[in-house]
């Protein structure tokens, strides 16, 4: 029982020599980071193409060429996005001959048919938004898809429709949705970590 006493008293002057009125200095408040970028997904027409272009102006296009080279009896890279206006380098990297026939997606337009020799190139500039299908009609193993589009913030929904584009800098865009031939437009704010699209046929 004086065991216990004791240690009571001892708590009491430890109590006290903190003083009832210490001012008590407010946690820090946690700061959210700022939300610098956002991924941007959502459902769109199946298959279309998803584009965001700036506000105003157009996307600035990438130094140099785009290259689709041939090696091994393929394409590569068997996709390539390039930017309509750029130029885009078919090569031959090996040591026999093939040939490039590029058509557009959809309607199956044939936009060129060239033969392409060992170590030469064909150089070719897309004009229009749209996906291609290449083919070698050499090899009829040879096959990859061009997509032409007017920001390097791009890709293509699959087949229900849905697409992701990671790592978009918050900002304000045009919306641009290319698909079945047409391209529709609309604003789109990017502001949250996540920004969700709907974008209806
Ligand atoms: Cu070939």
């Amino acid at each position: 029982m004086r065991t216990l006493v004791a240690i009571a008293a001892t708590a009491v002057v430890v109590l006290a020599a903190c003083g009832p009125s210490e001012p008590v200095a407010p946690a820090p408040a946690a700061v959210a980071a700022p939300v610098t970028s956002s991924e941007v997904s959502g459902v769109v027409p199946r298959n279309a193409i998803v584009t965001l272009l700036p506000a105003t102006g157009a996307a600035p296009m990438p130094e140099g060429p785009a290259v689709m080279d041939q090696y091994a009896k393929r394409f590569v890279p068997d996709a390539l996005y390039v930017r309509v206006g750029q130029l885009v380098e078919f090569r031959n990297s090996e040591d026999m001959p093939h040939n490039v026939i590029v058509a557009r997606r959809g309607s199956g337009a044939q936009v060129f048919n060239v033969g392409t020799e060992p170590q030469q190139k064909y150089v070719h500039t897309f004009d229009r938004v749209g996906q291609f299908d290449v083919s070698c009609d050499i090899h009829p193993g040879m096959q990859a898809t061009v997509i032409a589009v007017e920001s390097s913030l791009a890709t293509i929904a699959d087949d229900n429709g849905r697409f992701t584009l990671a790592n978009v800098p918050v900002g304000r865009y045009r919306l641009s949705i290319t698909f079945e031939g047409r391209t529709q437009e609309e604003d789109l704010e990017v502001k949250a970590a996540r920004t969700d699209v709907k974008v209806a046929p």
